[in-house]
C-alpha cells in the first residue's frame, strides 16, 4: 500500500533531498510550505521533484494551521524539518527562534496526540545541543550543553519528543544530526558561503571572502545521506534517538583551503583569531580575512559524532566523504556563477 508522508520545511535543503528520496520510494508526499512573497521552490525544482509532490500551506506558529495540514494529508509519517535553522540569527531573534523551534514542536505533538492515530513523527534535533562538549566524540548518551538560543530551543523540543513518546506511547523519533551540507545549502552557512564566494573570486566577480571563527571544527557530511537516516529512523519497531555523523572533524580554515584548491588556488594562512588571513600563493592576493561581525556571542568549538548506534541498528552509514562533498559544492557554485543560473 502507498505510504503518505508530510514534510515540513519542504523548501529547505533537507526538505528537498527527503522529498526526492520518498518520492523515489513510492510515497505520496505532501510538502508543508509557509507563505512568502514569492514561491520558494528552487531546491525542489533543482532536484526535479516539485511536480511530484503536493504543497500545503503551513506555519509552525499557528496551531489550527498545523491541525488543518495534518487533517488534509493524513500522513503515515511526518518529518518535522521546519525551523529557524541559522545559529547566528538565533542570537538576534531568540524569542522568535524559541517560538518556532521549541514551541512549534509542542504544537505539532499536541495536534498529533489530540488526533490519536498511528502517525510516526521525526524531529530534526541537532548536534548543536552538545554545544560545549562533555566528551569527544559525541554520542546519544553524551550530556547536552547548548550554546545558543537555537540549541536551547532545539533541546527543549528534543525533550518534548522524548516526553510525548514516554507519556503517550507515540512513535516519535529524534535525529541528533551533525552538520550536513550540499549544493542546496543556504548561503549563510559557512560551507556554502565559502564555495559560492570562492567560485565568484575565481571568476573575477568578487575580491575577498570575510568569515568569522576559522578555528571552529565541524563534522560535515552530505545532506543526501542524512535524509536516508531520517527515513530509517521511522521504519523501526520502536521509536528512538540516533546520532548521524561521519566521525571526521575539520576546521573551517581547512575547509576553505580545500575548496580553494578545487578552484586551483593555493592558500597560505597567517595570523590567528581575528587576525587570520589567507593569501593565494599563485596570485599573491589576500583572498580570505576575518570580520568580527561573524563571531558568535558563544561558540561551539568542536563537534565530532559517533554514529555507531545508527550503523548497527539502522544499517546507516554516510557514503559521500568530505573531499567528494567539497568538490561537489565547489563545482555546483562555479557552474552557477559562470552560467548565471544561481537561484538560491
Ligand atoms: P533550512 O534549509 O534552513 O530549512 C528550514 C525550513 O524551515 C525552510 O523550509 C523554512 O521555510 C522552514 N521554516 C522556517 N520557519 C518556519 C515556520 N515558522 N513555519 C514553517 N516553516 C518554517 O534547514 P535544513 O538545513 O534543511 O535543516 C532542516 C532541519 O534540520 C532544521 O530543523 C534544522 O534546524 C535541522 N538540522 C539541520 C542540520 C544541518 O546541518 N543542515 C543539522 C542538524 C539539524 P522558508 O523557506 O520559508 O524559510
Ligand atoms: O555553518 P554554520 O553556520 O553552522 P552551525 O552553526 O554549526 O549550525 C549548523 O549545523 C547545526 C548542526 O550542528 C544545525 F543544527 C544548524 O541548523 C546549522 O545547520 O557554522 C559552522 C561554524 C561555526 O562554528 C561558525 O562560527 O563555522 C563558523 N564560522 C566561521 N565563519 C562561520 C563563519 N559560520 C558562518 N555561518 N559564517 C561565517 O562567516
Amino acid at each position: 500500500m502507498t505510504k503518505t508522508a508530510l514534510i515540513t520545511g519542504i523548501s529547505g535543503q533537507d526538505g528537498a533531498y527527503l522529498a526526492r528520496l520518498l518520492v523515489d520510494k513510492g510515497y505520496k508526499v505532501y510538502g508543508a510550505l509557509r507563505r512568502g512573497a514569492g514561491l520558494n521552490t528552487g531546491r525542489l525544482e533543482e532536484l526535479g521533484v516539485l511536480d511530484e509532490i503536493e504543497l500545503l500551506s503551513f506555519e509552525l506558529l499557528e496551531y489550527a494551521n498545523i491541525a488543518r495540514a495534518l487533517d488534509q494529508a493524513k500522513p503515515d509519517e511526518i518529518y518535522n524539518l521546519a525551523a529557524q535553522s541559522f545559529v547566528g540569527t538565533s542570537f538576534d531573534q531568540p524569542i522568535y527562534t524559541s517560538e518556532v523551534d521549541g514551541l512549534g514542536v509542542t504544537r505539532m505533538l499536541e495536534v498529533l496526540r489530540t488526533a490519536g492515530g498511528t502517525t510516526r513523527f521525526y524531529q530534526a534535533s541537532t548536534s548543536e545541543m552538545f554545544g560545549k562538549v562533555h566528551e569527544v566524540p559525541q554520542r546519544e548518551t553524551t550530556p547536552f550543553y547548548p550554546r545558543s538560543p537555537y540549541a536551547v530551543a532545539k533541546l527543549y523540543a528534543h525533550w518534548m519528543v522524548v516526553n510525548y513518546r514516554e507519556s503517550y506511547g507515540m512513535y516519535a523519533a529524534s535525529g541528533l544530526l551533525f552538520n550536513h551540507e550540499s549544493p542546496l545549502r543556504g548561503t549563510e552557512f559557512v560551507t556554502r558561503k565559502v564555495t559560492l564566494a570562492l567560485a565568484r573570486i575565481a571568476l573575477g566577480e568578487q575580491e575577498l571572502l570575510s568569515v568569522g571563527n576559522v578555528d571552529a571544527e565541524r563534522d560535515w557530511g552530505f545532506a543526501g545521506d542524512y535524509v536516508d537516516g531520517m527515513w530509517r529512523m521511522l521504519q523501526q519497531t520502536a521509536a528512538d534517538d540516533y546520532v548521524l555523523a561521519t566521525g571526521r572533524t575539520t576546521k573551517v580554515r581547512d575547509f576553505i583551503s580545500a575548496s580553494a584548491k578545487a578552484l586551483d588556488m593555493d592558500l597560505e594562512w597567517t595570523g590567528e583569531g581575528s587576525q587570520a588571513k589567507a593569501i593565494d600563493r599563485k596570485s599573491g592576493k589576500i583572498i580570505v580575512d576575518v570580520d568580527p561581525q561573524f563571531f558568535r556571542p558563544a561558540e561551539v568549538d568542536l563537534l565530532l559524532g559517533d554514529a555507531s548506534k545508527a550503523k548497527s541498528v539502522l544499517g546507516w552509514k554516510p557514503r559521500v566523504d568530505l573531499d567528494e562533498l567539497t568538490n561537489m559544492m565547489v563545482k555546483a557554485d562555479y557552474d552557477r556563477v559562470k552560467n548565471r543560473t544561481l537561484r538560491f
